[in-house]
């Protein structure tokens, strides 16, 4: 990938992001400074965020495949999907009690994840290898939080965030892929009893598998690979609403039961 950023701005830009997302504070987005910061400078920043991540004792337990609807691309002027790592500090259980003062403006979205059982590597990585690699699918919540003020950024900034990530939560009924039609699935997101958002899954790039085949090709361009166990996120299938303390959600899907969660 081109980056135009030298190692020392990684470096300081990678501890800038790092500070904002522990510190819940919001911070302009990164190519206020660099405004030539390219999509490879925002994984360059990413990458050494993961390493502080891991230096800090957590493992990489995933990844997530974000700005993956046409809905959600051009909402925000871009036009390619941006993948994220999950990191194990990031999950909560179902049914849990989400704070809501160590996140700076927090959003949720339904989402369909995926655990892996074999590895999956790019470049060329298609839906039918992703469906041949999957051990079984859940339905999950994540919950985004851009550290960027007024929700202001670009691909570049955004990838520098980690895609915005801050916690997820998997729950109601794993399935086997071959056991439903992953592409025509529903999902309704409740805050509060009251219906706020609904989408197909077919929201996700035409077929969840597919966002989860380009996050591998992403991985591949940065030298990477998909690991067996992983825990994929294949990008929101409602859009994102946001949510604060006393809020409670459930995410309920087709054939997949529901999750919900309460932030406090
Ligand atoms: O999960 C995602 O689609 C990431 C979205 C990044 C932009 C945002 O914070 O809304
Ligand atoms: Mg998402």
């Amino acid at each position: 990938m081109n980056l135009t950023l030298n190692q020392a701005d990684i470096l300081r830009l990678a501890a800038h992001v790092e500070a904002a997302q522990l510190g819940a504070h919001a911070i302009p987005k990164l190519t206020d400074e660099f405004p030539a910061m390219t999509i490879g400078d925002g994984y360059a920043v990413q990458s050494e965020l993961r390493r502080r991540w891991v230096a800090r004792g957590e493992r990489i337990v995933g990844w997530k495949a974000g700005l993956t609807s046409k809905a959600k691309m051009l909402q925000m002027g871009v036009s390619v999907p941006s993948i994220g790592f999950l990191a194990s500090d990031m999950a909560r259980p179902e049914n849990s009690v989400i704070r809501t003062d160590d996140l700076v403006h927090p959003r949720v979205e339904c989402e369909i994840a995926f655990v892996t059982s074999e590895a999956l590597r790019g470049p060329g990585c298609d839906r039918d290898q992703v469906l041949a690699a999957t051990d079984y699918v859940l339905p999950a919540i994540e919950i985004i939080d851009s550290r960027f003020s007024g929700f202001k950024f670009d691909l570049p900034s955004v990838i520098a965030d980690n895609g915005s990530s801050a916690r997820f939560v998997g729950g109601g009924r794993p399935r086997r892929v071959t056991d439903i039609d992953l592409r025509t699935l529903g999902a309704v997101l409740e805050k509060n009893g009251e219906m706020v958002t609904m989408g197909a899954s077919a929201a996700v790039l035409g077929h969840p598998a597919d966002a989860v085949a380009m996050l591998v090709n992403i991985l591949a361009e940065l030298d990477e690979e998909l690991p067996a166990g992983s825990f994929v996120m294949s990008g929101g299938i409602t859009e994102a609403i946001p949510v604060k303390a006393g809020d409670c959600v459930i995410a309920r899907f087709q054939e997949l039961g529901s999750v919900s969660i309460r932030f406090s």
